[in-house]
């Protein structure tokens, strides 16, 4: 099996970034619809993109995804005060939250979006050693067999036009809570028009928030909140360790239908 990874920038502003795990055979089919991704992203064109093909030389890790939890809010207001409620019950402190929540909103590198996430300990103090770029979750993707049950259940929902969006940002959020140290994760996109958010973790699954910033607003990010870590070996982990999700756990819907 490669890593085959995307990245795009814009006078050093990173635009997008995908990736897969793929068969040799599929290489040129994944690359070739990669480049189209960074080629048409609503943030710009790019002047660079990166394209990295890599056979993995770790053993791949199989889990089930995450549980889709569906919660309805009416607009960033009610989204960001459902996140904190969540994040409370998750145990994470008020001032981690509030810090967190104020870094996505002004762009957490210096008024820019992050290429990575921020990594958070439950003082409030960031661990990630270059806050520019932030950590990279890396190698990671979904069988097209869980990814058929996630398009199917979506549907029923009537969210089958995220699929993208949701499937990329479950796989992201499965990898990250299957390491050890991680108590949850806050994510907004960074995309303007893209207004949905989540909080996800072990304990409560992905907990999907419609509206977790205004329509237009250009900021996003990714916050892991961790207790105890390595912090070398969760880096690895998080970079190195392939992650295939090979199982989708469902959608349980709360408070009816987006
Ligand atoms: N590793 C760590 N952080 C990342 C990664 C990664 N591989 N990819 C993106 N980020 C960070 C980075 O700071 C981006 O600015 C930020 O996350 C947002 O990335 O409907 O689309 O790709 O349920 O814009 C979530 C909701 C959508 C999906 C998330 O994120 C849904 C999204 P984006
Ligand atoms: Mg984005």
């Amino acid at each position: 099996m490669f890593s085959v990874r995307m990245r795009a920038e814009k006078n050093k502003k990173h635009i997008s970034g995908a990736e897969n795990l793929v068969e040799k055979t599929k290489i040129q089919t994944i690359v070739s619809g990669l480049v189209d991704r960074a080629l048409s992203h609503e943030k710009g064109e790019p002047d660079l993109i990166n394209i990295t093909v890599e056979t993995l030389k770790i053993p791949i890790k199989k889990v089930t995804s995450l549980p889709l939890i569906l919660m309805n809010v009416e607009n960033e207001t009610e989204g960001k005060k459902l996140a904190r409620k969540l994040l409370l019950e998750l145990g994470i402190p008020a001032l981690c939250i509030e810090k967190s929540i104020s870094l996505l909103e002004k762009g957490p590198a210096i008024g820019e979006n992050m290429r990575g996430a921020i990594i958070m300990d439950l003082k409030g103090n960031r661990l990630e050693t270059d806050k520019v770029r932030g950590i990279r979750v890396s190698r990671m993707d979904i069988t097209e067999e869980a990814a058929n049950e996630l398009f199917n259940a979506l549907s029923v929902s009537g969210l089958s036009s995220y699929f993208t969006n949701i499937s990329e940002a479950l796989i992201l959020a499965t990898k990250v809570e299957s390491v050890k140290g991680t108590i949850a994760e806050l994510c907004w996109s960074d995309d303007p028009s893209y207004t949905a958010g989540y909080v996800a973790s072990q304990k409560m699954g992905y907990i999907r928030i419609p509206h977790l910033k205004k329509k237009g607003d250009p900021f996003g990010g990714r916050v892991f909140f961790v207790n105890n870590i390595d912090h070398g070996k969760y880096i690895t982990e998080m970079e190195q360790t392939p992650v295939l999700v090979t199982k989708f756990r469902g959608i349980i819907e709360l408070f009816g239908k987006k």
